[in-house]
Order: C-alpha cells, then structure tokens, then sequence
C-alpha cells in the first residue's frame, strides 16, 4: 500500500432539530472527514470526535492536529502493508482513538475498494439488513418527547432509547409506557450523568421493562457500575467505559456491563470494534452498534458492523433524515424498520461532490 497523501476536510452539517443529551446541545455537526489516496484508489475516514471533549477526552481540532504533525506522516513512514497494520503503527502513541480509528477506516477503505472487497464482508458481516434503533434527545416538556416518540414508531423505528439525566428519568419512561405500551422496545442512556448513590432511584427504572440502562456513571467507574448492576435489574450496558477489548474484557469479568455499545470510533477503529464483538459473543454478552450522528460516510461502515452475529440487539443506526435534511452521501432510509447493509466496493457510498463542496468549510492536504 504506497500512500500518497490525505486530504482533511471539516464539513459543517446542520442537524434538522436541536439534539441534547445529558452533555449538552447539539444544533450542527461539524464532522472531519479523511481522504487516503494511495496508488492503488482513495478512501473515506469520519472522525467522530465532538468540537468539545465533553462525550470523551478527544475533540476535533486535537485530531486535526495529532493527525497532522503525528499519526499522517508516522503512516506515511510506515510502508504498511495493509490497513490492518495501522493500529500496530500508532499503538506507541496513547489515546486519541478517535483520530485513530478515523485514518484506519480511510485506509481500510481505499484497500477494500481497490481489491473490490466491501465493509461487510471484510468485517463478517452475516445479514444484508439491519434492524434500525433510534436515539431520542431531552426535550423541555413531556409532550413534545411524546409526539417525537409517536413519529419515530410510525416511520418505523424498531426500537427507542430516551436519553435521560436526573430530573428527566422516571417520569419520562413512565410517560412513554403509558402512552405506547410495554412492548415498544425502549431503554434509556444517562452519558455518565449519575453517581453510586442515585442507585436506588435508578432501581425505580426496573418496573418499566426496560432492554437497558446504559453509562449511567463515570466512564472510569467501572467498579460502581459493577455495585450498581447488583442493585438495579434492569441490564447495565456500557459505552464511554468500553474504549478498547482490553477495558471490555475487565468490565465484563467484573460484572460491570451485561451488554455492550460498540462504537468503532470510541475503541479507535472497526478492526477493535470487531475484537470487541468476538470477545462479547465468546462470553454470551449482546452488543449492539453506537452512533455518533454520523453522516453517510460513518453510517455505512456502523451498517456493515452492526451486521455480524453478535450484533443482537437493534443499534442506534437511524435514517439519514434522523438528523440531516441533506446527507453527503446517498441518503440512508428505513424500510420495514430495517436499513440495508451497502454492498458495494469499500464503504459501496461516497460523499455526493456538489453536496461535499457545498458543506465544506475547510481543506487541508498533508503529503506524506
Ligand atoms: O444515532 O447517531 C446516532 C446518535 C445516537 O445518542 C446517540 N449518540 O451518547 O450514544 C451517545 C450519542 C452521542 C452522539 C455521543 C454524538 C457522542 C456524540
């Protein structure tokens, strides 16, 4: 694989409805793109990182500037073979997974597309389609949540998680089993809002049947999400927590987690978010695929990862119209509550040129 040169490119999507979480508010996604050019053809990378590190360390200028002075030209020395070879590469430079596993899917892709392999098969993937969950925000009132939820059911959505925070928790489940009955699959995600002492009240989710209860605590608080899991019914799953198979193997030896959220991004790339699916699947633990309010570009790979076997229970891999009016790629939709896992060389999407042009805010082009 002789690399070129990548091109950094930050694209500025406006998100078609405010987005919030325990974190914060999201109103746009200012995403980072990487195009690997090799000689053999180009591939597409996402990063996931936020403009901020308030979902986890990283944020996006950090990864523009380890990409540029530190991971593109280590690469670039590196002769790889494969893309594979990329996390052996930057292994001896800590953290920055996100950065990370943003240049290895470029690479990834470019090799894939020049062998005309795709995503899914490389991956193991074993279904073309994937049932498609999606991820509501906090709203201001109860209503509007209710009316967002209605909408979701009737465009298909297969599963809800309701994002919550302590004064927007029990009422809030209580209100969507009321309205929708116990059979909408529904489970809820706190982003770390929670502490061990709020045990008991989190134990009050267990009436409403709920799939899941994921991070409620600290992301190093692996030991309180073990003493929680023994107080509180209702699954614990992990997500900011689980950033490698090193941290999933401890968290599910100590009890800490009994499903996982697997986001590539998160665990620096989809080779790892693989290893992450074997090392689950081999010890009957359930993952399931994160989003990050990807665009098309990260939304296919999520889709090819979501497809292999371990992958059982609905991610948050939504339709592009979830989040943008226009996507950069060919838009994703739902059929049936189900999204189709692209097939095509690579990636088999590519962001659309006049869209990409026209979302652009920024290009940089490192030689390496
Ligand atoms: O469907 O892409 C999606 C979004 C799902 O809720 C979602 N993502 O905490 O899991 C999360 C949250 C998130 C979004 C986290 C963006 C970080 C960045």
């Amino acid at each position: 694989m002789n690399i070129e040169g990548f091109e950094l490119r930050r694209v500025a999507m406006p998100l078609v409805s405010p987005f919030r979480t325990s974190f914060g508010t999201q109103t746009s996604r200012d995403i980072l793109l990487i195009r690997a050019v090799t000689d053999a053809a180009e591939g597409w990378g996402e990063c996931v990182t936020l403009p901020t590190p308030v979902y986890s360390p990283e944020y996006t200028d950090a990864a523009v500037d380890v990409l540029t002075r530190i991971f593109l030209p280590a690469l670039g020395a590196a002769r790889l073979s494969g893309a594979h070879e990329v996390a052996e590469v930057l292994h001896p430079f800590k953290g920055h997974r996100m950065a990370k596993a943003a240049v290895e899917m470029a690479l990834l892709d470019a090799e894939l597309r020049a062998e005309g392999r795709s995503f899914a098969r490389e991956l193991g993937a074993v279904h073309d389609r994937v049932p498609s969950g999606v991820s509501v925000g906090i709203m201001d009132e109860i209503p509007r949540l209710l009316d967002a939820v209605g909408a979701y059911l009737d465009e298909g959505y297969v599963r809800i998680k309701l994002k919550i925070e302590p004064g927007w928790d029990i009422d809030v489940v209580r209100a969507v089993r009321e309205r929708f009955g116990d059979d909408v699959p529904l489970q809820v995600d706190a982003n770390t809002a929670y502490t061990l002492r709020d045990a008991q009240h989190l134990a009050r989710l267990d009436e409403f049947g709920l799939l899941l209860i994921e991070q409620p605590l600290e992301e190093e608080d692996m030991l309180g999400h073990a003493d929680l899991a023994r107080i509180v019914k209702t699954p614990i799953c992990l997500d900011e927590t689980i950033t490698s198979a090193q941290s999933a193997a401890a968290a599910i030896r100590l009890g800490a987690t009994s499903i996982i959220n697997i986001k590539p991004g998160r665990v620096g790339g989809y080779l790892e978010a693989r290893r992450i699916h074997d090392l689950a699947a081999a010890h009957g633990v359930p993952v399931w695929c994160g989003g990050m309010v990807e665009s098309g570009i990260g939304r296919a790979a999520n889709v090819a990862l979501a497809a292999l076997p371990g992958f059982t229970l609905p991610g948050d891999v939504s339709a592009s119209d979830r989040f943008y009016r226009v996507d950069l790629t060919e838009p994703f939709v739902i059929t049936d509550g189900y999204m189709s896992v692209p097939q095509g060389p690579g990636l088999g999407v590519t962001p659309i040129p006049e869209i990409l042009d026209e979302l652009t805010t920024s290009v940089e082009w490192v030689a390496v």
